[in-house]
């Protein structure tokens, strides 16, 4: 399922490269050399991540770096931007023609840009306040103490309503701790307590007495999918603008696994997405919207993003000329078919999943039966050379730190070619680790939530089962830096 490329003039590509590179600063050839193997030897089970093709990488290494473009395509504060025009509109061309999209932003770095982009975007254009029709004409070093303080003020008011972090919600969606929980009065909805499946009547009744300007749905930790048809007739009851942040989920909705009401785009007013995770693209974001949303997402460089990332643009670009090929497709289905698989192979092993199964990419283990905490069985898994993430679970005990939890997901290994029946040998191995582990006990008697035992001999034996599969699917087939 790997992109098809060229294994020659790739290895060629990369050899060159790393000896220009390590003439200079060998520390950082190792590296980049030593991830590679890491990468081919590890099971890569982390829901956001991927594997780029050798063609989306080798575009972010070269001089597109080394040019400012602040403005948009054609109107830029900078002289001799013509190539980075050429850059950013094909980007945009593939991601509107790929999603079905009116309107396409590729500037920003990462999904946090992306949403700050649209928080603002969605704020020019609701709010009918002067001060903030002023600040969005002017560059942001034009706005004087006065505009900002009326600005805290108009801000100060304005409500977000998003799924909680506790159910699968993502920080950037109202959390305390991020921009987005200070600029906005935020409230959330949750999940079933029982089945652990989003209640649209209690997001319908949540939202009636909330209010909120904007309505966010996209998650990084529920793994189902979400009815966009209905949250924009929650969205449009109660007067609220439909955010949806696909950045999990991107791929699928490109791959076309997600349609109809389950593709955000048609039903959104504005759409986010990070480029990297299940879309397979370089690490960055990206906003579509609905043409009256476009000119606001258009100012968010300099409004909140620094100069764009030319080369990052590039290399969107190539990425999701990938995606429009009818490859991606047959990948983005497999992604999920192997969700359900490995989903289905932990159960049947008995790991309690959260909503005892999964839709998307991602699946949600709750390893509490096994007496650890997820940090505990992150530490265990990885020690077996599996590369999974603690996340907590719905109304977790252990917190945010520990957790009860370990998300895992399918895009990278998919990427390698791994099939269902992979995926049933991944849980089994799975399963192995998260039954030999012990914690260990604290100098006061009580049960430690880091510290650990793994059984004797389970590491190598889990190593060298792994290594079985990875061998037989490699990542980037040919490609040899030697
Ligand atoms: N870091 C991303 C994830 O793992 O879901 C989202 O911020």
């Amino acid at each position: 399922m790997t992109q098809p490329f060229d294994a020659t003039a790739a290895s060629a590509a990369y050899r060159n490269a790393l000896e220009v590179i390590g003439a200079v600063e060998p520390t950082i050839a190792g590296a980049i050399r030593a991830e590679l193997d890491d990468q081919r030897s590890s099971l890569k089970l982390i829901a956001s991540e991927n594997y780029a093709s050798p063609a989306t990488l080798l575009t972010m290494g070269n001089w597109l770096s080394d040019k400012y473009a602040e403005g948009t395509v054609g109107h830029r504060f900078y002289a001799g931007c013509q190539n980075v025009d050429t850059v950013e509109q094909a980007a945009a061309d593939h991601a509107k023609a790929l999603f079905d999209a009116p309107h396409a932003y590729v500037q920003p770095h990462s999904g946090i840009d992306a949403n700050l982009v649209a928080f603002w975007a969605i704020l020019a254009n609701r709010i009918e306040s002067p001060a903030l029709a002023q600040a969005s004409a002017k560059h942001v070093n034009d706005l004087s103490d006065e505009d900002w303080t009326t600005l805290r003020k108009a801000l100060g008011d304005q409500k977000m309503l998003g799924m909680s972090l506790d159910a699968g919600g993502h920080l950037t969606h109202g959390f305390r701790p991020n921009i987005s929980g200070k600029m906005f009065h935020q409230s959330s909805y949750g999940t079933d307590p029982e089945t652990g499946l989003l209640d649209y009547d209690k997001v319908a009744a949540t939202a009636r007495e909330f209010k909120p300007l904007i309505l966010i749905a996209g998650y990084s930790a529920y793994p189902r999918k979400i009815d966009f048809a209905k949250m924009r007739e929650i969205a449009d009851e109660v007067g609220a603008t439909l955010m949806v942040d696909m950045a999990h989920f991107a791929g699928l909705v490109a791959g076309k696994v997600f349609t109809g009401d389950f593709d955000p785009v048609p039903h959104a007013h504005v759409t986010t997405t990070t480029t990297h995770k299940s879309l397979r693209g370089p690490r960055g974001g990206m906003v579509l919207c609905q043409p009256e949303y476009a000119d606001a997402v258009d100012r968010g460089c300099p409004m909140v993003l620094g100069g764009p990332l030319s080369q990052v643009m590039a290399a969107k670009a190539v990425a999701l000329a990938e995606a429009r090929r009818p490859e991606f497709q047959t990948y983005a289905q497999a992604v999920a078919d192997n969700a359900v698989a490995l989903a289905e192979g932990l159960m049947k092993r008995g790991v309690k999943l959260v909503t005892d199964g999964t839709e998307n990419h991602l699946v949600l283990l709750d390893v509490s039966s096994y007496g650890i905490t997820g940090r505990q069985a992150e530490s265990a898994l990885l020690d077996a050379g599996i590369v999974t993430n603690r996340n907590a679970v719905p109304r977790d005990p252990n917190g945010a730190w520990y957790t009860s939890g370990v998300r895992i997901g399918t895009p990278a290994l998919t990427t390698r070619g791994f099939g269902v029946d992979e995926f049933d040998r991944v849980a089994e191995l799975m399963v192995d680790v998260l039954s030999s582990v012990t914690p260990t006990t604290t100098s006061a008697g009580a049960a430690s939530k880091a510290k650990y035992v793994l059984a004797d001999g389970v590491a190598d034996k889990t190593r060298a089962a792994s290594a079985e599969l990875l061998d037989k699917h490699p990542l980037y087939p040919g490609l040899d830096l030697n």
